[in-house]
Protein backbone atom coordinates (compact mmCIF):
# COMPACT_ATOMS: atom_id res chain seq x y z
CA UNK A 1 0.00 0.00 0.00
CA UNK A 2 2.93 2.14 1.00
CA UNK A 3 5.51 3.71 -1.52
CA UNK A 4 8.51 2.61 -1.93
CA UNK A 5 10.30 5.26 0.78
CA UNK A 6 7.54 3.88 3.05
CA UNK A 7 4.87 6.94 2.51
CA UNK A 8 1.60 6.39 1.42
CA UNK A 9 0.62 8.81 -1.81
CA UNK A 10 -2.75 9.88 -1.32
CA UNK A 11 -4.77 11.66 -4.22
CA UNK A 12 -7.94 14.42 -3.20
CA UNK A 13 -10.49 14.74 -5.94
CA UNK A 14 -13.00 17.62 -4.18
CA UNK A 15 -16.10 18.87 -6.01
CA UNK A 16 -17.12 22.24 -6.41
CA UNK A 17 -18.20 24.47 -3.51
CA UNK A 18 -16.53 25.80 -0.48
CA UNK A 19 -18.64 23.28 1.70
CA UNK A 20 -16.37 20.58 -0.11
CA UNK A 21 -13.17 22.01 -0.16
CA UNK A 22 -12.81 23.09 2.86
CA UNK A 23 -13.21 20.17 4.67
CA UNK A 24 -11.11 18.49 1.86
CA UNK A 25 -7.95 20.72 2.45
CA UNK A 26 -8.45 20.34 6.65
CA UNK A 27 -8.20 16.91 6.17
CA UNK A 28 -5.40 17.43 3.95
CA UNK A 29 -3.28 19.13 6.80
CA UNK A 30 -4.01 16.41 8.51
CA UNK A 31 -2.50 13.75 6.57
CA UNK A 32 0.37 15.25 5.68
CA UNK A 33 0.87 15.69 9.95
CA UNK A 34 0.81 11.90 9.15
CA UNK A 35 3.74 12.27 6.62
CA UNK A 36 1.54 11.53 3.47
CA UNK A 37 2.55 12.85 0.51
CA UNK A 38 -0.59 14.99 -0.86
CA UNK A 39 -1.85 14.93 -4.73
CA UNK A 40 -4.60 17.83 -4.96
CA UNK A 41 -6.99 17.04 -8.15
CA UNK A 42 -8.25 20.50 -8.84
CA UNK A 43 -11.33 21.40 -11.33
CA UNK A 44 -11.52 24.20 -14.19
CA UNK A 45 -12.03 26.42 -14.46
CA UNK A 46 -13.06 27.12 -11.12
CA UNK A 47 -16.31 27.82 -9.98
CA UNK A 48 -16.49 30.52 -7.58
CA UNK A 49 -13.52 33.40 -6.65
CA UNK A 50 -13.41 32.03 -2.96
CA UNK A 51 -12.10 28.95 -3.58
CA UNK A 52 -9.90 30.07 -6.68
CA UNK A 53 -8.21 32.02 -3.67
CA UNK A 54 -8.13 29.27 -1.02
CA UNK A 55 -6.42 26.81 -3.70
CA UNK A 56 -3.92 29.33 -4.31
CA UNK A 57 -3.50 30.52 -0.52
CA UNK A 58 -3.44 26.44 0.05
CA UNK A 59 -0.57 25.33 -2.64
CA UNK A 60 1.85 28.14 -1.53
CA UNK A 61 1.62 27.52 2.52
CA UNK A 62 1.72 23.97 1.45
CA UNK A 63 4.39 23.46 -1.59
CA UNK A 64 5.20 19.94 -1.14
CA UNK A 65 1.63 19.36 -2.57
CA UNK A 66 1.68 18.55 -5.91
CA UNK A 67 -1.55 19.95 -7.92
CA UNK A 68 -3.49 18.18 -11.36
CA UNK A 69 -5.48 20.47 -12.82
CA UNK A 70 -8.49 18.88 -14.23
CA UNK A 71 -9.97 20.59 -17.06
CA UNK A 72 -13.36 18.26 -18.18
CA UNK A 73 -15.29 19.52 -21.20
CA UNK A 74 -18.21 22.09 -20.65
CA UNK A 75 -21.48 21.35 -20.23
CA UNK A 76 -24.34 23.15 -21.62
CA UNK A 77 -26.52 24.54 -18.68
CA UNK A 78 -29.75 24.35 -20.53
CA UNK A 79 -29.19 21.18 -22.14
CA UNK A 80 -28.25 19.43 -18.59
CA UNK A 81 -31.37 21.78 -17.24
CA UNK A 82 -29.17 22.64 -13.96
CA UNK A 83 -29.27 25.97 -12.90
CA UNK A 84 -27.24 25.59 -9.57
CA UNK A 85 -23.48 26.67 -10.99
CA UNK A 86 -22.04 24.42 -8.23
CA UNK A 87 -24.39 21.26 -9.29
CA UNK A 88 -23.31 22.10 -12.35
CA UNK A 89 -19.89 21.54 -11.86
CA UNK A 90 -20.40 18.59 -9.89
CA UNK A 91 -22.14 17.00 -13.27
CA UNK A 92 -19.30 18.35 -15.66
CA UNK A 93 -17.12 16.30 -13.41
CA UNK A 94 -18.95 13.32 -13.42
CA UNK A 95 -19.51 13.14 -17.39
CA UNK A 96 -15.78 13.44 -17.44
CA UNK A 97 -14.18 11.32 -15.52
CA UNK A 98 -13.27 9.20 -17.77
CA UNK A 99 -10.65 12.05 -18.41
CA UNK A 100 -9.14 11.03 -14.68
CA UNK A 101 -8.10 8.15 -15.87
CA UNK A 102 -4.14 9.18 -17.43
CA UNK A 103 -3.78 11.93 -14.64
CA UNK A 104 -4.58 9.35 -11.93
CA UNK A 105 -2.18 7.00 -13.88
CA UNK A 106 0.62 9.22 -14.34
CA UNK A 107 0.86 9.87 -10.69
CA UNK A 108 4.42 9.62 -9.45
CA UNK A 109 5.33 8.33 -7.27
CA UNK A 110 2.36 5.64 -7.58
CA UNK A 111 -0.64 6.86 -5.93
CA UNK A 112 -1.68 5.00 -2.41
CA UNK A 113 -5.14 5.54 -2.99
CA UNK A 114 -7.49 8.23 -3.66
CA UNK A 115 -10.29 10.62 -1.68
CA UNK A 116 -13.63 11.29 -3.53
CA UNK A 117 -16.12 13.83 -2.90
CA UNK A 118 -19.59 11.88 -2.59
CA UNK A 119 -21.35 13.61 -5.65
CA UNK A 120 -18.77 12.44 -8.07
CA UNK A 121 -18.45 8.09 -6.65
CA UNK A 122 -20.37 6.30 -9.37
CA UNK A 123 -18.84 8.13 -12.06
CA UNK A 124 -15.05 7.83 -10.26
CA UNK A 125 -15.32 4.29 -8.86
CA UNK A 126 -15.45 2.72 -12.13
CA UNK A 127 -12.16 4.68 -13.35
CA UNK A 128 -10.30 3.97 -9.87
CA UNK A 129 -11.56 0.11 -10.10
CA UNK A 130 -9.88 -0.66 -13.76
CA UNK A 131 -6.93 0.94 -11.94
CA UNK A 132 -6.62 -0.72 -9.40
CA UNK A 133 -6.44 2.05 -7.48
CA UNK A 134 -7.98 1.58 -3.55
CA UNK A 135 -11.16 4.54 -3.32
CA UNK A 136 -12.33 6.03 -0.22
CA UNK A 137 -15.00 8.66 0.24
CA UNK A 138 -15.28 12.28 2.20
CA UNK A 139 -18.34 12.60 3.22
CA UNK A 140 -18.97 16.44 3.74
CA UNK A 141 -22.47 16.22 4.99
CA UNK A 142 -23.82 14.54 8.36
CA UNK A 143 -23.49 11.14 9.38
CA UNK A 144 -27.86 11.47 9.27
CA UNK A 145 -27.38 12.21 6.19
CA UNK A 146 -25.49 9.83 5.21
CA UNK A 147 -27.93 7.00 7.00
CA UNK A 148 -30.47 8.14 4.55
CA UNK A 149 -27.67 8.58 1.58
CA UNK A 150 -26.31 4.65 2.62
CA UNK A 151 -30.05 2.99 1.76
CA UNK A 152 -31.93 5.84 -0.81
CA UNK A 153 -34.00 5.05 -2.01
CA UNK A 154 -35.52 3.56 0.82
CA UNK A 155 -35.53 5.89 3.99
CA UNK A 156 -34.40 4.88 7.30
CA UNK A 157 -37.20 5.20 10.09
CA UNK A 158 -35.52 7.54 12.19
CA UNK A 159 -35.38 10.27 9.17
CA UNK A 160 -39.09 12.15 8.69
CA UNK A 161 -39.91 12.14 4.98
CA UNK A 162 -40.16 15.84 5.20
CA UNK A 163 -36.44 16.32 6.43
CA UNK A 164 -35.67 14.90 2.73
CA UNK A 165 -33.53 17.58 0.53
CA UNK A 166 -36.97 18.70 -1.71
CA UNK A 167 -34.64 18.01 -5.00
CA UNK A 168 -34.82 14.37 -4.29
CA UNK A 169 -38.60 14.09 -4.60
CA UNK A 170 -38.32 14.73 -7.98
CA UNK A 171 -37.59 11.38 -8.45
CA UNK A 172 -37.14 11.74 -12.30
CA UNK A 173 -34.71 14.61 -11.99
CA UNK A 174 -30.73 14.07 -12.80
CA UNK A 175 -29.87 14.96 -9.16
CA UNK A 176 -31.75 12.30 -8.03
CA UNK A 177 -30.33 9.61 -10.64
CA UNK A 178 -26.99 10.33 -9.67
CA UNK A 179 -27.75 10.77 -5.88
CA UNK A 180 -28.84 7.05 -6.16
CA UNK A 181 -26.09 5.94 -8.49
CA UNK A 182 -23.90 7.00 -5.98
CA UNK A 183 -25.27 5.89 -3.02
CA UNK A 184 -25.53 2.18 -5.27
CA UNK A 185 -21.47 2.33 -5.52
CA UNK A 186 -21.01 3.06 -1.69
CA UNK A 187 -20.35 -0.98 -1.58
CA UNK A 188 -16.96 -0.79 -3.83
CA UNK A 189 -15.32 2.22 -1.61
CA UNK A 190 -12.64 1.03 1.10
CA UNK A 191 -14.40 3.37 3.74
CA UNK A 192 -16.43 6.42 4.56
CA UNK A 193 -13.99 9.39 6.29
CA UNK A 194 -16.90 11.53 7.78
CA UNK A 195 -16.08 15.07 9.53
CA UNK A 196 -18.36 14.13 12.54
CA UNK A 197 -17.91 12.36 16.02
CA UNK A 198 -19.45 10.09 18.25
CA UNK A 199 -20.55 12.11 21.09
CA UNK A 200 -22.05 14.49 17.88
CA UNK A 201 -24.13 11.90 16.51
CA UNK A 202 -23.80 9.15 18.30
CA UNK A 203 -26.93 7.43 17.05
CA UNK A 204 -26.10 7.62 13.29
CA UNK A 205 -23.03 6.18 13.70
CA UNK A 206 -23.80 3.15 15.57
CA UNK A 207 -26.49 2.70 13.25
CA UNK A 208 -23.71 2.87 10.13
CA UNK A 209 -21.51 0.83 12.01
CA UNK A 210 -23.75 -1.85 12.86
CA UNK A 211 -24.42 -2.86 9.63
CA UNK A 212 -28.60 -2.87 10.04
CA UNK A 213 -28.88 -0.19 7.57
CA UNK A 214 -27.48 -1.35 4.29
CA UNK A 215 -25.44 -5.00 3.58
CA UNK A 216 -22.04 -4.10 2.70
CA UNK A 217 -21.57 -0.87 3.74
CA UNK A 218 -17.87 0.00 3.89
CA UNK A 219 -16.29 1.10 7.32
CA UNK A 220 -17.12 5.00 8.56
CA UNK A 221 -13.79 6.79 10.40
CA UNK A 222 -15.16 9.74 12.12
CA UNK A 223 -12.56 12.11 12.09
CA UNK A 224 -14.39 14.93 13.50
CA UNK A 225 -14.03 18.05 14.43
CA UNK A 226 -12.01 19.27 11.38
CA UNK A 227 -10.63 22.71 12.36
CA UNK A 228 -9.69 25.14 10.23
CA UNK A 229 -6.18 26.14 9.17
CA UNK A 230 -3.73 28.65 10.20
CA UNK A 231 -4.15 30.31 6.35
CA UNK A 232 -8.34 30.50 6.24
CA UNK A 233 -7.31 33.43 8.62
CA UNK A 234 -8.49 36.14 6.07
CA UNK A 235 -8.04 40.09 6.40
CA UNK A 236 -11.41 41.13 6.81
CA UNK A 237 -10.93 42.93 9.89
CA UNK A 238 -14.26 45.06 10.64
CA UNK A 239 -16.58 42.25 11.55
CA UNK A 240 -14.03 41.15 14.33
CA UNK A 241 -13.04 44.66 15.37
CA UNK A 242 -16.86 46.10 15.76
CA UNK A 243 -17.54 42.93 18.01
CA UNK A 244 -14.77 43.79 20.14
CA UNK A 245 -16.57 46.37 21.18
CA UNK A 246 -19.85 44.65 22.19
CA UNK A 247 -20.88 43.04 25.67
CA UNK A 248 -20.80 39.57 25.99
CA UNK A 249 -23.37 37.06 24.35
CA UNK A 250 -25.14 39.53 23.18
CA UNK A 251 -25.10 39.63 19.14
CA UNK A 252 -26.61 37.20 16.87
CA UNK A 253 -24.61 36.12 13.83
CA UNK A 254 -26.27 35.77 11.01
CA UNK A 255 -25.09 33.78 7.88
CA UNK A 256 -25.94 31.11 5.34
CA UNK A 257 -22.91 29.68 4.18
CA UNK A 258 -21.13 29.96 1.00
CA UNK A 259 -23.54 28.93 -1.63
CA UNK A 260 -27.16 29.92 -0.56
CA UNK A 261 -28.61 33.39 -2.26
CA UNK A 262 -31.73 34.53 -0.45
CA UNK A 263 -34.85 36.29 -1.98
CA UNK A 264 -34.52 40.27 -1.62
CA UNK A 265 -38.36 40.15 -0.06
CA UNK A 266 -37.10 37.60 2.57
CA UNK A 267 -33.88 39.41 3.38
CA UNK A 268 -35.79 42.65 4.28
CA UNK A 269 -38.28 40.70 6.43
CA UNK A 270 -34.81 38.96 7.96
CA UNK A 271 -33.72 42.84 8.66
CA UNK A 272 -36.73 44.11 10.02
CA UNK A 273 -36.58 40.81 12.50
CA UNK A 274 -32.88 41.17 13.37
CA UNK A 275 -33.98 44.94 14.31
CA UNK A 276 -37.26 43.63 15.93
CA UNK A 277 -35.44 41.11 18.38
CA UNK A 278 -33.64 44.01 19.58
CA UNK A 279 -30.44 42.28 20.12
CA UNK A 280 -27.52 43.27 17.78
CA UNK A 281 -26.28 41.53 15.27
CA UNK A 282 -23.85 40.49 12.88
CA UNK A 283 -24.88 39.63 9.50
CA UNK A 284 -23.58 38.42 6.17
CA UNK A 285 -25.76 39.43 3.55
CA UNK A 286 -25.40 36.84 0.24
CA UNK A 287 -27.88 37.73 -3.01
CA UNK A 288 -26.36 35.93 -5.48
CA UNK A 289 -25.22 32.19 -5.48
CA UNK A 290 -21.93 32.76 -6.69
CA UNK A 291 -19.91 35.55 -5.27
CA UNK A 292 -18.71 36.35 -8.57
CA UNK A 293 -21.84 38.05 -9.38
CA UNK A 294 -22.31 39.95 -6.64
CA UNK A 295 -22.66 42.91 -7.91
CA UNK A 296 -25.08 45.07 -6.43
CA UNK A 297 -24.45 47.20 -3.17
CA UNK A 298 -25.77 46.90 0.39
CA UNK A 299 -28.03 50.03 -0.10
CA UNK A 300 -29.66 48.40 -2.82
CA UNK A 301 -30.54 45.03 -1.39
CA UNK A 302 -31.50 46.19 1.97
CA UNK A 303 -33.09 49.54 1.09
CA UNK A 304 -32.46 52.83 2.51
CA UNK A 305 -35.16 52.89 5.34
CA UNK A 306 -33.86 48.79 6.32
CA UNK A 307 -30.73 50.37 6.08
CA UNK A 308 -31.44 53.10 8.57
CA UNK A 309 -32.72 50.86 11.01
CA UNK A 310 -29.63 48.79 11.09
CA UNK A 311 -27.66 51.34 11.53
CA UNK A 312 -27.56 51.33 15.69
CA UNK A 313 -28.03 48.16 16.04
CA UNK A 314 -26.06 45.38 13.85
CA UNK A 315 -22.95 44.77 11.43
CA UNK A 316 -24.48 44.08 7.96
CA UNK A 317 -21.28 42.50 5.55
CA UNK A 318 -21.24 41.32 2.07
CA UNK A 319 -17.90 39.97 1.68
CA UNK A 320 -16.51 36.35 3.03
CA UNK A 321 -16.08 36.70 6.73
CA UNK A 322 -13.77 34.31 8.80
CA UNK A 323 -16.79 32.29 10.49
CA UNK A 324 -14.46 30.26 12.88
CA UNK A 325 -12.95 33.41 14.57
CA UNK A 326 -16.33 35.51 14.76
CA UNK A 327 -17.74 32.44 16.34
CA UNK A 328 -14.67 32.38 19.26
CA UNK A 329 -15.80 35.80 20.16
CA UNK A 330 -17.07 36.15 23.70
CA UNK A 331 -19.71 38.98 22.03
CA UNK A 332 -20.81 36.40 19.75
CA UNK A 333 -24.08 34.31 22.21
CA UNK A 334 -26.22 32.69 19.09
CA UNK A 335 -25.78 31.75 15.51
CA UNK A 336 -28.56 31.70 12.86
CA UNK A 337 -27.40 29.25 10.45
CA UNK A 338 -28.79 27.42 7.49
CA UNK A 339 -27.03 24.40 8.78
CA UNK A 340 -24.62 23.67 6.06
CA UNK A 341 -22.43 20.76 7.89
CA UNK A 342 -19.27 22.33 7.70
CA UNK A 343 -21.32 25.33 10.29
CA UNK A 344 -22.88 22.81 12.34
CA UNK A 345 -19.76 21.08 13.51
CA UNK A 346 -18.23 24.81 13.84
CA UNK A 347 -21.16 25.95 16.20
CA UNK A 348 -20.46 22.72 17.76
CA UNK A 349 -16.90 23.15 18.69
CA UNK A 350 -17.62 26.67 19.80
CA UNK A 351 -20.60 25.67 21.98
CA UNK A 352 -23.36 28.35 19.89
CA UNK A 353 -26.81 28.00 20.39
CA UNK A 354 -28.04 27.63 16.54
CA UNK A 355 -31.24 28.72 15.42
CA UNK A 356 -31.38 26.63 12.16
CA UNK A 357 -33.11 27.67 9.30
CA UNK A 358 -32.36 24.85 6.27
CA UNK A 359 -32.82 26.45 2.93
CA UNK A 360 -32.19 23.21 0.79
CA UNK A 361 -30.40 20.19 0.21
CA UNK A 362 -29.28 18.16 3.18
CA UNK A 363 -29.95 21.05 5.76
CA UNK A 364 -33.21 20.32 7.46
CA UNK A 365 -31.43 16.73 8.16
CA UNK A 366 -28.36 18.52 10.15
CA UNK A 367 -30.54 20.72 12.08
CA UNK A 368 -31.90 17.80 13.26
CA UNK A 369 -28.81 16.48 15.07
CA UNK A 370 -28.58 19.95 16.45
CA UNK A 371 -32.19 19.96 17.74
CA UNK A 372 -31.44 16.09 19.11
CA UNK A 373 -28.46 17.52 21.27
CA UNK A 374 -30.64 19.98 22.75
CA UNK A 375 -28.30 22.46 21.73
CA UNK A 376 -30.73 24.59 18.96
CA UNK A 377 -33.70 24.59 17.25
CA UNK A 378 -34.78 23.43 14.13
CA UNK A 379 -37.06 25.80 12.25
CA UNK A 380 -39.56 23.13 10.54
CA UNK A 381 -42.34 25.17 10.09
CA UNK A 382 -40.55 27.70 8.21
CA UNK A 383 -40.50 25.87 5.70
CA UNK A 384 -37.47 25.16 2.53
CA UNK A 385 -35.82 28.71 1.37
CA UNK A 386 -37.73 30.08 -1.53
CA UNK A 387 -41.26 28.34 -1.38
CA UNK A 388 -41.91 30.33 2.36
CA UNK A 389 -41.98 33.99 3.02
CA UNK A 390 -41.06 33.99 6.88
CA UNK A 391 -42.15 37.81 8.46
CA UNK A 392 -39.92 39.67 10.29
CA UNK A 393 -42.47 39.30 13.57
CA UNK A 394 -41.96 35.85 13.65
CA UNK A 395 -38.06 35.56 12.68
CA UNK A 396 -37.98 38.80 15.85
CA UNK A 397 -39.50 35.97 18.22
CA UNK A 398 -37.31 33.13 17.28
CA UNK A 399 -34.11 35.23 18.59
CA UNK A 400 -35.57 35.84 21.33
CA UNK A 401 -35.88 32.63 22.47
CA UNK A 402 -32.55 31.71 21.12
CA UNK A 403 -30.32 34.34 22.96
CA UNK A 404 -32.51 33.65 26.56
CA UNK A 405 -32.55 29.84 26.62
CA UNK A 406 -30.82 28.61 28.98
CA UNK A 407 -31.23 25.14 29.07
CA UNK A 408 -29.78 25.26 25.38
CA UNK A 409 -26.87 26.90 26.60
CA UNK A 410 -25.88 24.22 29.24
CA UNK A 411 -25.99 21.90 26.42
CA UNK A 412 -23.97 23.73 24.22
CA UNK A 413 -21.13 23.94 26.77
CA UNK A 414 -21.35 20.25 27.05
CA UNK A 415 -20.84 19.69 23.31
CA UNK A 416 -18.17 22.10 23.16
CA UNK A 417 -16.39 20.71 25.57
CA UNK A 418 -16.01 17.31 24.22
CA UNK A 419 -15.70 18.42 20.79
CA UNK A 420 -12.88 20.56 22.16
CA UNK A 421 -11.54 17.21 23.57
CA UNK A 422 -11.84 15.29 20.33
CA UNK A 423 -9.80 17.49 18.48
CA UNK A 424 -6.57 17.67 21.13
CA UNK A 425 -3.80 15.96 19.89
CA UNK A 426 -4.12 12.18 20.42
CA UNK A 427 -7.80 11.83 20.29
CA UNK A 428 -10.73 12.38 17.30
CA UNK A 429 -9.10 12.36 14.24
CA UNK A 430 -5.54 11.86 14.91
CA UNK A 431 -6.46 8.08 16.57
CA UNK A 432 -9.15 7.22 13.93
CA UNK A 433 -6.13 7.95 11.21
CA UNK A 434 -4.29 5.66 12.91
CA UNK A 435 -7.03 3.13 12.43
CA UNK A 436 -7.80 4.10 9.40
CA UNK A 437 -4.06 3.42 8.27
CA UNK A 438 -3.88 0.47 10.69
CA UNK A 439 -6.55 -1.11 7.91
CA UNK A 440 -4.60 -0.07 4.86
CA UNK A 441 -1.49 -1.85 5.93
CA UNK A 442 -3.57 -5.14 6.25
CA UNK A 443 -5.19 -4.74 3.04
N1 LIG B 1 -17.64 30.33 5.66
C1 LIG B 1 -16.82 31.36 6.09
N2 LIG B 1 -17.15 32.64 5.79
C2 LIG B 1 -18.24 32.96 5.07
C3 LIG B 1 -19.10 31.91 4.63
C4 LIG B 1 -18.76 30.61 4.94
O1 LIG B 1 -15.81 31.12 6.75
O2 LIG B 1 -18.47 34.15 4.82
C5 LIG B 1 -17.24 28.94 5.91
C6 LIG B 1 -17.95 28.31 7.08
O3 LIG B 1 -17.24 28.54 8.27
C7 LIG B 1 -17.98 26.85 6.68
C8 LIG B 1 -18.05 26.87 5.16
O4 LIG B 1 -17.58 28.16 4.78
O5 LIG B 1 -16.77 26.23 7.05
C9 LIG B 1 -19.45 26.71 4.61
O6 LIG B 1 -19.82 25.40 4.65
P1 LIG B 1 -21.23 24.91 5.14
O7 LIG B 1 -21.23 23.42 5.08
O8 LIG B 1 -21.58 25.48 6.46
O9 LIG B 1 -22.27 25.54 4.11
P2 LIG B 1 -22.30 25.69 2.51
O10 LIG B 1 -21.59 26.93 2.21
O11 LIG B 1 -21.68 24.49 1.92
O12 LIG B 1 -23.76 25.79 2.23
C1 LIG C 1 -27.03 19.74 -1.89
C2 LIG C 1 -28.31 19.51 -2.39
C3 LIG C 1 -28.95 18.30 -2.10
C4 LIG C 1 -28.30 17.30 -1.35
C5 LIG C 1 -26.99 17.55 -0.87
C6 LIG C 1 -26.38 18.76 -1.15
C7 LIG C 1 -26.35 16.46 -0.09
C8 LIG C 1 -24.86 16.37 0.04
C9 LIG C 1 -24.38 15.00 -0.30
O1 LIG C 1 -25.15 19.04 -0.71
O2 LIG C 1 -27.02 15.60 0.35
C10 LIG C 1 -24.60 14.50 -1.69
C11 LIG C 1 -25.06 15.29 -2.73
C12 LIG C 1 -25.24 14.76 -4.00
C13 LIG C 1 -24.97 13.41 -4.25
C14 LIG C 1 -24.51 12.64 -3.22
C15 LIG C 1 -24.34 13.18 -1.94
O3 LIG C 1 -25.11 12.88 -5.46
O4 LIG C 1 -28.93 20.44 -3.09
O5 LIG C 1 -28.91 16.14 -1.09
Amino acid sequence: MSNSDGNLHVALLPSSGMGHLLPYLRLAASLIHHQCSLTLITTHPIVSSAESQLISTFLSAFPQITQKKFTPIPLDPVAANITDPFQLQWETIRQSAHLLSPLISSSSPPLSFIITDMTLMSSVISVTAKLCLPNYILCTSSARMLSLFSCFPSIPSSIPKESLPPILLDSNGSFTKNFSDNSGSLKHFNGVLINSFEELENESLEMLASGNLTEGLPPVFPLGPFLPLELERISLLAPLKWLENQEESSVVYVSFGSRTAMSKEQIRELGNGLVLSGCKFLWVVKSKVVDKEEENGLDEILGHQLMKKIENNGLVVKEWVDQWQILSQKAVGGFISHCGWNSVVEAAWHGMPVLGWPQQGDQMINAEVIEAGGWGLCMKSWGWGSNHLVKGVEIGDKIKELMGNQRMKMECARISEVAKQRSKAGEGCENMLKTLFQSLTKS
